[in-house]
């Protein structure tokens, strides 16, 4: 049938290796699952329909291990075999969601193991099996032991009741409130399951600009349902809360976080939802932030807002994820040192089932941004990482970005909270600090799309977060070249060129969108497309002249200490090293720096030169995709390949638009030529 993309990562199709397909059918005769639960049951199903494709033979389900090279799947608890095979010691140390997957003997017979301490530790060991042989790894001495690195691995959907998406950009809401509760669309289910494989445990399925409408009964009641639907697959519902919600469904006079009756009100409301959903996992919120409303309209802090709602949900175990994106752009400031102002010095304020939840960067989700300085700087608090998925800085649905790159770039910094070696991943993972709770946060590219994400590589972010989310030490690489293998097929021809296609991909959009540092000057309020220019609508210190600055003399920001000092908020060997023009990486020169258009870069050309170097070689780094693209035709069905091509095509054109609008403008500044020798072919 055409492929859509529908099916993402969890393919299953037959193994084309013959000698592989030979091994790997000897290895699985039979499937063993001992115990039951609606999460077995699914664990059973994917072991089935994914043999069965891969394998291209019906493996049959038994309760008893009658033959060798049987797979044995549940836990201690539930399996007498497993139980018999006194794994305790080493499944002390996988936790509650991980897994063991072990080749032994069994009743004297060889057997393959998945082993763990709950039900949906089993699951996530089915789907790691599964996905060895998708990637054609070996699967005959096996001696794996795979545990989360973070507790709360969370999709984030920004998706409003009338099913529009605020930044997304693959149709609309999946949520079809109106066939909720009654309607359960299979589509959840696959959601569902992709999440499960990849480690997804929670979902907070409203937007952070929050509608209070949510949290009444007959939301409440769809909200359950797929709470139901979900829960097998381990995957738990949370919801974001409106600070205003006491008043605007609860007709309350005022939403104040110190107001007894407000307390009382959140609590009655919270109560209500564990009547509806007995694990609902708790709320997410933007406070005080473009025009939400929060604790600091009567006078309160973060902390007083966060504790009372965290509150409401402690007695039933659930958490509140309190975000630190915040900025007015009343406030006098430069707008990337906001969070830290007011977030830093709330450390040791929270509640314990509290975590602040904090975007990679200070800015806003751009293609380059430094890390966020918050990380290291709460060591009370744990702070929960915020990735962007949806590309709304990216070029959205059109361009190809494979952001693994950036989130390793992001997690691998060292923030020199306790001297070096402390990275961003050792605060998020909470080694550093000790955090009771951890997490990470992806605000999702999902819509109702038939491939899910608009663009086919947008899958590939999805993917990542959730491998991401469970283990950050896996390189962009590895992920990359998973993902390819299940998603398209394990062919070295394809594989590695169009990996390598997605490793550079990244980087030749920093180049044509925001080369040195650039950053926020997309178009306005839509963010899509080039906008270096004055916007006459709108403020001028309020749109991107703000942030580049660009004049006769130079361009950049200066936030070094003759200028806005935000480098003064890291750590001071990360402060001396972006504060220092001769050692702060370039990458980031113009997001610290205010240089002049002669300042000498590493390659020896002045810097408008190499600007113009840089947005050259990003639209001819699209070219290049495209080459690489197009030598595939052989090896993709033919669906996806003109999918791919025609979005690479648009690309291409975005990035000579972009490259077009932010050299010439930036030209009228400099008055300079543009170099000659460029890269470029058209
Ligand atoms: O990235 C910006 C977006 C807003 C978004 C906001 C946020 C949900 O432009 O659309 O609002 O960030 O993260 O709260």
């Amino acid at each position: 049938y055409a492929e859509d993309g529908y099916r993402l990562w969890q393919r299953y199709d037959l193994v084309k290796d013959a000698k592989k397909l030979k091994e790997y059918q000897g290895r699985v005769q039979q499937v063993v699952i001992e115990g039951s639960s609606p999460t077995l049951t699914v664990a059973k199903q994917e072991l089935q329909q994914g043999l069965q494709g891969l394998l291209g033979k019906n493996i049959g389900n038994s309760n008893m291990l009658k033959q060798a090279n049987s797979l044995l799947v549940g836990t201690p608890q539930n399996s007498p075999a497993i139980a018999a095979l006194n794994l305790n010691q080493q499944l002390g140390s996988v936790g509650k969601e991980g897994y063991l997957i072990l080749t032994t003997t069994v009743n004297r017979k060889k057997a393959t193991v998945i082993a763990a301490n709950s039900d949906v530790g089993a699951l996530y060991g089915v789907f790691h099996f599964l996905r060895l042989i998708q990637t054609h790894q070996p699967v005959d001495q096996l001696n794996i032991s795979n545990a989360p690195k973070t507790q709360h691995r969370i999709l984030n959907h920004w998706d409003n009741l009338d099913r529009t998406v605020e930044r997304g950009y693959a149709g609309f809401s999946l949520w079809d409130w109106h066939k909720l509760p009654d309607y359960i669309d299979d589509r959840y289910l696959e959601y569902a399951r992709a999440n499960a494989s990849i480690g997804i445990n929670g979902t907070v399925l409203t937007n952070v600009n929050a509608n209070a409408l949510i949290l009444t009964k007959p939301y409440l009641e769809k909200v359950k349902a797929l709470a139901d639907a979900f829960r097998p697959y381990g995957l738990k519902v949370y919801l974001t809360a409106r600070f205003s919600a006491p008043i605007e469904i609860g007709g309350l006079k005022t939403a104040d976080p110190l107001d007894a009756q407000v307390q009382a009100w959140w609590k009655t409301k919270a109560e209500e939802i564990y009547t509806y959903i007995p694990d609902f996992g708790g709320f997410l919120v933007k406070a005080n932030s473009e025009g939400q409303p929060g604790p600091q309209n009567y006078k309160r802090t973060h902390a007083d807002g966060a504790n009372m709602l965290a509150d409401a949900v402690a007695p039933k175990g659930g958490i509140v994820m309190w975000r630190a994106f915040v900025y007015d752009n009343e406030v006098p400031e430069d707008r990337i040192k906001q969070a830290y102002n007011e977030f830093k010095h709330l450390d040791g304020q929270f509640r314990k089932n509290v975590m602040v939840q904090v975007k990679n960067g200070p800015l806003d989700f751009q293609p380059r941004e430094p890390f966020h300085p918050l990380f290291g700087a709460m060591p009370q608090t744990p702070l929960m990482m915020e990735f962007q998925l949806t590309q709304e800085y990216l070029g959205q649905a059109t361009n190809l970005v494979y952001q693994a790159p950036l989130y390793k770039e992001v997690l691998d910094a060292d923030t020199h909270a306790k001297g070096a070696g402390s990275t961003v991943a050792k605060v998020v993972d909470g080694t550093l600090h000790n955090y009771q709770l951890t997490g990470m946060a992806g605000v999702t590219n999902i819509g109702n799309d038939r491939n899910w994400t608009g663009h086919m590589f947008g899958q590939s972010n999805w993917y990542t977060f959730g491998r991401l989310a469970w283990d950050h030490t896996l390189t962009s690489e590895a992920i990359a070249d998973e993902w390819l293998r299940m998603t398209f097929n394990n062919e070295e021809k394809f594989v590695s060129p169009v990996k390598e296609m997605m490793l550079q991909s990244r980087e030749t959009l920093v180049n044509y969108m925001t080369p040195l540092g650039l950053h926020h000057i997309m178009g306005w309020s839509h963010h899509y497309g080039p906008g270096p220019w004055v916007d006459k609508k709108h403020r001028a210190d309020w749109t991107a002249v703000y942030y580049h600055r660009a004049s006769a003399e130079g361009i950049g920001f200066d936030r070094t200490a003759s200028g806005s000092n935000a480098i003064a908020q890291y750590f001071p060997p990360v402060a001396q090293k972006f504060g220092n023009l001769a050692t702060c990486p370039e990458e980031f020169l113009l997001w610290f720096h205010r240089v002049s258009w002669d300042y000498k870069v590493k390659s020896g050309r002045n810097l408008w030169d190499e600007l113009c170097h840089r947005y050259y070689a990003g639209a001819e780094g699209v070219k290049q995709m495209q080459q690489t693209w197009n030598a595939q035709e052989a090896n993709v069905d033919p669906e996806r390949f003109r999918h791919v091509k025609t979005f690479l095509s648009i690309q291409e054109k975005e990035a000579r638009w972009w490259r077009d609008a932010c050299v010439l403008y930036f030209q009228s500044f400099s008055k300079r030529p543009i170099p000659a020798g460029l890269p470029k072919t058209d």
